[in-house]
């Protein structure tokens, strides 16, 4: 049967706008069914249900991990595609030297081509979600199109969808329109295409996380920066979490670190036993939207309802929330199992168990050259699984923002912490961010290269117009946060780690929380403040007072090759580049002598 008219088929929705849309791309890609979600438990057992007869996911041993599958993507099929993401913007300017860009029309028609027909003898769910709080004014509804029944499970964990979000979007036509289609998940066919300036989201040829679960890279961050800069807020790649005294005083912070680079650890992270009675709350692990609130403070809501988050080196002892978190009702993509239907990855425990399956579905050997689980495994859990969930996760307001901070994976040259000297200098800190590239999108990993703000995937328009905008935040936030920057990442000769990270960035974070609220002096540095000797609690620490010295210092050499590091990726934005961070670098390097 091919879909007609799906307005009799649909008990959900009167949206005319809506359902109008919904016909048209049904008319494009042709499937049997159309099926529209409600976000029910009943239509989740079904969802699954069919999944499992598809061969799309394999249940695990419900004994150990209830509700959790496993989902195999195709090999070639593992990652974001920077290289095939565009921005599809009138003018090529818009998009800005950082984005890769195509003409909206030429997208619509090439894609168009690939749509036609795409969905014969297949189902097109039609997966209504919100991302942010219900209830929230600056919460936003999407419409995701998806032939992909694994697409619709992850946006139901990832997002609220189903009723909820056509109840907020009610009559309203401003609802995203993002249309996906599997193909043949042939890379010379896939495309992630973003049309801001439609509100629009066309994405084909692949099965892949970012490139396919569209409210969270493609809506929150590449479309919800461009709203962003028109509305007067941030969409940014951040953590919120809360950090509570033993007072009980709760300060937020917000987090920016790359792909893949910590910040999922950092928001559910439990604080060592010299910091008894604090405790940290998860707000969000990858997202945050922020806005001036009617008191002069920045306040920051999670778009989203789950965790996409990486699996390798997730085990009891970095992250045990985690762990909890994912005991149950979990979508586990491209980890290896064990002969129980057990879920095994790399960093799990030091020993891999016997017997494993790798992510490819072979028999996996003990001291195989090869990874059992792909670097860039992941699950997928409802943030209502955390038991550090923040209570105000759910806040139509948001938390107010005390401190923002940038991180990288640096294994040389950044010191472990760093305070800006005031907001231009933070800007400027965020914008000359660096980064080893991981496995979170394809391409070589372990290469330093530029990610302002860990925003460089996923910012929808000009880069040097996303800097400018941060700058211009600062006349608009009577009380802004402090802005800081970290590096857990820093290796010695060996090659190992110098800080152990983890649970111990808590000694860090209080720091960080102690400055924002003005009550620990620092020691000013060439490039910012620093603790002063004895402020970084480091009691109970097991490691060696050189590697702390080591993890915090300094080198001159090291600088000024980073400043013009920072220079090149400087020149390479070009004329909107803001001349505020130009004469920042200077002073800087000025400096340094
Ligand atoms: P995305 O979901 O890709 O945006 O990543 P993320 O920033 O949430 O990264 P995540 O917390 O998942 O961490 C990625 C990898 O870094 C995992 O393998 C972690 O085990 C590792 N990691 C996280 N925090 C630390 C840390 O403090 N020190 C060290 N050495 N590794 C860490
Ligand atoms: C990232 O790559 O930053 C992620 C995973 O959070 S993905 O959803 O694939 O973008
Ligand atoms: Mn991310």
């Amino acid at each position: 049967m091919i879909a007609k008219s799906n307005l009799d088929q649909n008990p959900l929705t009167k949206n005319e706008a809506l359902i109008a849309w919904v016909d048209e791309m049904a008319k494009l890609c042709k499937p049997d069914r159309v099926v529209w979600c409600d976000g029910s438990e009943q239509e989740k057992r079904s969802l699954t249900e069919e999944a499992v007869a598809k061969g799309i996911l394999t249940p695990l041993n419900q004994q150990k991990l209830p509700g959790c599958y496993l989902h195999r993507s195709n090999p070639n099929d593992v990652a974001r595609v920077e290289h095939l993401t565009f921005i599809c913007t009138k003018t090529r300017e818009a998009a800005g030297p950082t984005n890769h860009w195509m003409e909206p029309q030429e997208a619509y028609q090439k894609l168009g081509k690939l749509y036609d027909g795409s969905m014969k003898g297949r189902t097109m769910y039609v997966v209504p979600y919100l991302m942010g709080p219900v209830g929230s004014p600056y919460s936003k509804v999407g419409i995701e199109l998806t032939d992909s029944v694994y697409v619709a499970l992850n946006m139901r964990i990832m997002t609220r969808m189903g009723r909820v979000a056509l109840e907020q979007l009610g009559g309203r036509g401003d609802f995203n329109r993002g249309l996906h289609a599997m193909l043949d998940c042939n890379p010379d066919r896939r495309f992630i295409c973003h049309f801001p300036e439609d509100n629009t989201i066309w994405s084909v040829g692949s099965g892949y996380g970012g490139n396919v679960l569209l409210g969270k890279k493609c809506l929150a961050l590449r479309i919800g920066s461009y709203l962003g800069k028109t509305e007067g807020w941030l969409a940014e790649h951040m953590l919120i979490l809360g950090v509570e005294s033993p007072e009980g005083q709760m300060s937020y912070v917000a987090a920016a670190f790359p792909s893949a680079c910590g910040k999922t650890n950092f928001a559910m992270m439990i604080p060592p036993k010299r910091f008894d009675g604090w405790k940290i709350w998860t707000v969000g692990d990858d997202i945050a939207w922020m806005r001036v609130g009617p008191d002069g403070r920045l306040w920051a809501v999670n778009p989203e309802a789950g965790y996409f988050g990486v699996a390798p080196g997730t085990n009891e002892k970095s992250n045990p929330n985690a762990m909890r978190t994912i005991s149950r009702d979990t979508i586990y993509t491209n980890v290896a199992v064990t002969p129980d239907g057990d879920v095994w990855w790399e960093g799990k425990s030091k020993e891999p168990p016997d017997g494993l399956t790798d992510w490819q579905g072979r028999p996996w050997k003990k001291g195989s050259a090869e990874k059992a689980a792909h670097p860039n495994s992941r699950f997928t859990s409802p943030m209502t699984n955390n038991p550090v969930l923040s209570k105000q996760a759910d806040d139509p307001q948001g938390v107010p923002i005390s401190a923002i901070i940038f991180g990288g994976r640096r294994s040389s040259t950044v010191p472990l912490v760093l305070q800006s000297f005031n907001w231009t200098h933070g800007v400027f800190l965020g914008a000359t961010l660096g980064s080893e590239t991981t496995a979170a999108a394809t391409g070589k990993v372990g290469v330093v290269r530029r990610d302002p703000m860990a925003m460089l995937p996923f910012c929808g328009y000009d880069m040097g117009e996303y800097l400018g905008h941060w700058l211009g935040m600062q006349s608009k936030i009577p009380y802004p946060p402090k802005i800081f920057q970290v590096n857990w990442f820093r290796q010695g000769k060996d090659g190992k780690f110098l800080w152990p990270g983890y649970g111990e960035n808590m000694r860090v974070l209080k720091w960080i929380i102690d400055r924002a609220h003005g009550r620990v002096g620092g020691q000013e540095t060439l490039l910012g403040w620093v603790p002063k000797a004895g402020d970084l609690d480091l009691s109970g620490l097991s490691i060696p007072a050189e590697a702390v010295d080591e993890a915090t210092s300094i080198d001159v050499a090291a600088w000024k090759a980073e400043f013009e590091s920072q220079q090149e990726f400087f020149d390479q934005l070009g004329r909107t580049l803001p001349r505020p961070l130009a004469l920042q670098r200077e002073l800087l390097m000025s400096r340094l002598g």
